[in-house]
């Protein structure tokens, strides 16, 4: 009886590494990104053998995050883990922040956990169990400069995701949140590799905190894990 896990974002970055790891461990998936990217992934993903249903859809649009669920439970008939890591940001002061990227960041790093994560609950219910991980930040413990959108959204995904556990929570699902500081990867329009970000976290960092949240003991939730690298400022 195999599990069975959606991950968002995955295209590449942190969502890739999660889905990778999750594969390795014999997870099947279904793995969700916005660009045709993802069928790249996926590619990479099944020539490792792994079995991965492949769905672009966008997170922030409510038809597509249905119609993506929908399918894998179609395919797979159940879904055991959702990995919420689907994230854009930007850094700038707030003068300079336009009304539409504020609106685009809460479309994808808000909006989006709430409709992939109601999409999800009625089956897990129904199955009386169920596994939610949300990549959130560690600006969403403290708010940094210069991001306030960004910080703003992974607030307010703490704030979504702690109310949810405890609605979930006498349907035997867990709900945690993964609250990294920086990750080597090609958010806010970098790319991976960079050589600033040599002593940053890497992605199998956050794939290895993934899998030990989703592969926990069923009698216990892991609430939170917060990691940052070594050579970043400790979040306070
Ligand atoms: O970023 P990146 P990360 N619908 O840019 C996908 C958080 N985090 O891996 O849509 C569906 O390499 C996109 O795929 P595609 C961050 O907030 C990061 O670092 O096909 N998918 C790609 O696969 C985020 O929650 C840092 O282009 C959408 C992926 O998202 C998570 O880590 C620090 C989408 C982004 O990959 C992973 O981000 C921190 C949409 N609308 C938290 N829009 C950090 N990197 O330093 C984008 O504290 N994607």
């Amino acid at each position: 009886n195999e599990k069975v896990a959606v991950v968002t974002g995955a295209s590449r970055g942190a969502g890739k590494a999660i889905a990778t790891r999750l594969m390795a461990e014999g997870v099947k998936l279904a793995i969700i990104g916005s660009s045709e990217q993802i069928h790249e992934t996926s590619k990479e993903l099944n020539e490792n053998g792994g079995e991965v249903l492949s769905l672009q859809a966008d997170v922030s649009d409510e038809h597509q995050v249905k119609e993506a669920f929908k399918k894998t439970l179609d395919h797979y008939g159940k879904i055991d883990i959702l990995v919420n890591n689907a994230g854009v940001g930007f850094f700038k002061t707030v003068e300079e922040t336009t009304t539409e990227e504020w609106d685009k960041v809460f479309s994808v790093n808000t909006k989006g956990v709430f409709l992939t994560t109601r999409e999800v609950l009625p089956s897990m219910k129904e199955n009386k169990s169920g596994t939610i991980i949300t990549i959130s930040s560690d600006v969403g413990r403290r708010a940094i400069p210069n991001g306030s959108a960004y910080t703003a959204t992974k607030y307010a995904v703490q704030g979504f995701i702690g109310s949810v556990a405890q609605e979930v929570q006498e349907y035997g699902i867990r709900m945690g949140t993964v609250n990294p500081g920086a990750i080597d990867t090609y958010f806010a329009d970098s790319n991976q590799g960079e050589t600033h970000k040599e002593d940053w976290l890497k992605v199998d960092d956050i794939a290895e905190a993934v899998c030990y949240m989703a592969s926990a003991a069923k009698h216990m939730v892991v609430d939170e894990i917060m990691l940052h690298p070594l050579s970043q400022e400790y979040p306070r």
